[in-house]
C-alpha cells in the first residue's frame, strides 16, 4: 500500500491480545481446575484428534504432550511481560480469565480466592503501567467437569454456573476492568464445537439440534452477563466477540453468490444478530426447519435477549473466505480452518490462511452497515515461523508488512465512516497456538524461547516488529 497517513481517533485503544490458556501455564497452581485447553494434546494433528468422535477429555501423557500446561508461564512472569507491553506503549491488554481459576469445577457455589487474587495482581500491575485490561470472560476454557458431567453448553444448568462465575468476577473487579467481552469467537462452535460449545459431535444430528440448543443457552448466558455488567459497572462496556471472515462468491454465478450469502449469514452474522439486535434473524427459521431443529426456549428467554444487547462488537480477523457450491479437492483452500476454495488473488500464510488486508476494510464496513455499533478489532496477526539470528535478533519484516497493511485497511475503513474503538494484535507475545498447539506458529512482537517439544528457557526478547509497533502506537497510527 502507498505511504499514506491515516487519522485514527484520539484515544484509540492500541494494544495486544491473548487468552489465559495460551499464556498462563500453572495449570495446577492456585487450586485451578482442569479446563478444555488442559486436555488438548499438542502437535499438528490437534484438530483431527479433537474431531474424532468419542474424545475423552482426559489427560494421557503416554500418548500425547500438553503444551497449554506450561504455556509461556505468564502465571509467574506476568510482571516482566506487562512491563514489555508498557514499553511498546499499549493502551489496552486483552486477556481472558480462566473460569477454572475462579470455579475449578465450574459447579461450586463459592469462588476460589487464590484464583481471584491472581487476577487482582495482574490488573494491579496493568494499572501501574496505565494499561486498561480488556477481559474475555470465556475463551475456550470451559471446566472439564462441566464438559464431562453436563455435556457442556448443551445443558441449561451450565447457564446458572456461568452466571455465578460472571457475578463473582464482575463484583470482584468492578473497579479494575471497564472493557468486557462475553464468549470468544462465539460462532467458532459451528466449526470447532469442542472448544466453543464444550462437546464433540458424536452423530450427524448433533450438528444441528444439539449445537443450536447449546447456542441458545450461550445467548441466554451472554445476555445475563450483559445485564449484570450494566447493573454492576454502569460505566463499563461489554461486547460480543465473533470470528469474522467475509465470504466472497467465487464468481458472478448467482448460485455461487447466493451460496456465499448463506454462508456469510449463518457463520458470520447469526450469533452477532442475536447478541447485537437482540433477536433471532429471519433467515435462521428456514435453516432450523430444514434441519429439524426445534429450540427449547424457556419463558422470558427471548425478552432477556432482546433487552440486554451488547455495547460493541469485538471480532477477530485473519482471512477472508471464498465459496462456491461445488468444490473439487483441488479447489480447497488447504489449511484454511474455514474450508473455502482458493482465491486466485490472494497469497496464504505458511498455515494456508489467506492474507487479505482489503478484506478487513470490507469486514469493518459490512459490520458497521449492518449493526451501527462501535467495532473493536480484538484479534489480527500473522502466524509465522521466526528465525533467531546469531545475535539473538528476529527480523520479522513479513509480520510488519502484514500488520502494516491491515492497520492501513482500518485507516481506510475509518475514512469510510466506520466507528472503530481499537485494535489488539493477536498473540502480542508468542504463545501456544489454539488450533495446532504449536509454539512455532508465532504471532508475537515478543519472542519466547520455547519450541514445539517444550524445550527452551522461556526467556523473552524483542523482535524487530516490537520497535515498529511501538512507533505505530506512539504516533497514533500516523507512522506505519
Ligand atoms: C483465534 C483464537 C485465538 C487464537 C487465534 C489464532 O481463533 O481466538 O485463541 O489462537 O485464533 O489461531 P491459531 O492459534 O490457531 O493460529
Amino acid at each position: 500500500m502507498a505511504n499514506k497517513t491515516y487519522q485514527f481517533p484520539e484515544g484509540f485503544l492500541w494494544g495486544g491480545a491473548t487468552a489465559a490458556n495460551q499464556i498462563e501455564g500453572g495449570f495446577h497452581e492456585g487450586n485451578k481446575g482442569m479446563n478444555i485447553a488442559d486436555v488438548l494434546p499438542g502437535g499438528k494433528g490437534r484438530l483431527n484428534i479433537l474431531q474424532e468422535p468419542g474424545f475423552q477429555f482426559e489427560i494421557d501423557t503416554d500418548k500425547y504432550t500438553y503444551p497449554n500446561h506450561e504455556a509461556i508461564d505468564f502465571y509467574h512472569r506476568y510482571k516482566e511481560d506487562i512491563a514489555l507491553f508498557a514499553e511498546m506503549g499499549f493502551k489496552v491488554f486483552r486477556m481472558s480469565i480462566a473460569w477454572t481459576r475462579i470455579f475449578p469445577n465450574g459447579d461450586e457455589t463459592e469462588p476460589n480466592e487464590e484464583g481471584l487474587a491472581f487476577y487482582d495482581r495482574v490488573f494491579d500491575e496493568l494499572r501501574k503501567h496505565e494499561i486498561e485490561p480488556v477481559v474475555t470472560i470465556s475463551h475456550y476454557e470451559m471446566p472439564v467437569n462441566l464438559v464431562k458431567n453436563y455435556g457442556g453448553w448443551s445443558s441449561r444448568e451450565v447457564v446458572t454456573f456461568f452466571e455465578r462465575y460472571v457475578h463473582a468476577i464482575l463484583n470482584r473487579y468492578k473497579d479494575k476492568v471497564k472493557y468486557w467481552m462475553t464468549f470468544n469467537e462465539i460462532n467458532s462452535g459451528l466449526i470447532m464445537p469442542i472448544m466453543g460449545l464444550g462437546f464433540s459431535i458424536q452423530q450427524e444430528k448433533d450438528k444441528y439440534q444439539k449445537t443450536f440448543q447449546a447456542y441458545h443457552h450461550q445467548f441466554v448466558a451472554s445476555s445475563l452477563a450483559v445485564k449484570a455488567c450494566h447493573e454492576l459497572i454502569p460505566e463499563a462496556q461489554i461486547g460480543c466477540m465473533i470470528l469474522y471472515a467475509p465470504v466472497y462468491a467465487y464468481d458472478a454465478n448467482p448460485n455461487n453468490v447466493m451460496h456465499a450469502l448463506s454462508e456469510e449469514r449463518l457463520f458470520n452474522y447469526f450469533c452477532a444478530d442475536v447478541q447485537v439486535r437482540g433477536e433471532y434473524p429471519a433467515f435462521i427459521n428456514r435453516y432450523f426447519k430444514e434441519n429439524n431443529i426445534e429450540l427449547k426456549i424457556e419463558e422470558g428467554d427471548l425478552e432477556l435477549i432482546k433487552e440486554h444487547t451488547v455495547d460493541y462488537i469485538g471480532f477477530s480477523y485473519y482471512m477472508s473466505r471464498t465459496e462456491k457450491i461445488t468444490k473439487t479437492e483441488d479447489d480447497k483452500a488447504q489449511g484454511n480452518i474455514l474450508q473455502g476454495v482458493k482465491n486466485p488473488f490472494l497469497k496464504a500464510s505458511d498455515w494456508g490462511w489467506e492474507i487479505d488486508p482489503e478484506g478487513l476494510r470490507i469486514a469493518l464496513n459490512q459490520l458497521y452497515d449492518r449493526y451501527r455499533v462501535p467495532l473493536f478489532v480484538v484479534e489480527n496477526g500473522l502466524g509465522a515461523v521466526d528465525k533467531v539470528e546469531a545475535d539473538g535478533s528476529v527480523n520479522d519484516d513479513y509480520r510488519i508488512e502484514y500488520l502494516h497493511d491491515h492497520i492501513a485497511a482500518m485507516g481506510e475503513a475509518i475514512e469510510d465512516g466506520v466507528d472503530l474503538m481499537g485494535y489488539t494484535a493477536w498473540g502480542c507475545i508468542d504463545l501456544v497456538s489454539a488450533s495446532t498447539g504449536e509454539m512455532s506458529k508465532r504471532y508475537g512482537f515478543i519472542y519466547v524461547d520455547k519450541d514445539d517439544e517444550g524445550n527452551g528457557t522461556l526467556a523473552r526478547s524483542r523482535k524487530k516488529s516490537f520497535y515498529w509497533y511501538q512507533k505505530v502506537i506512539d504516533t497514533n497510527g500516523k507512522e506505519l
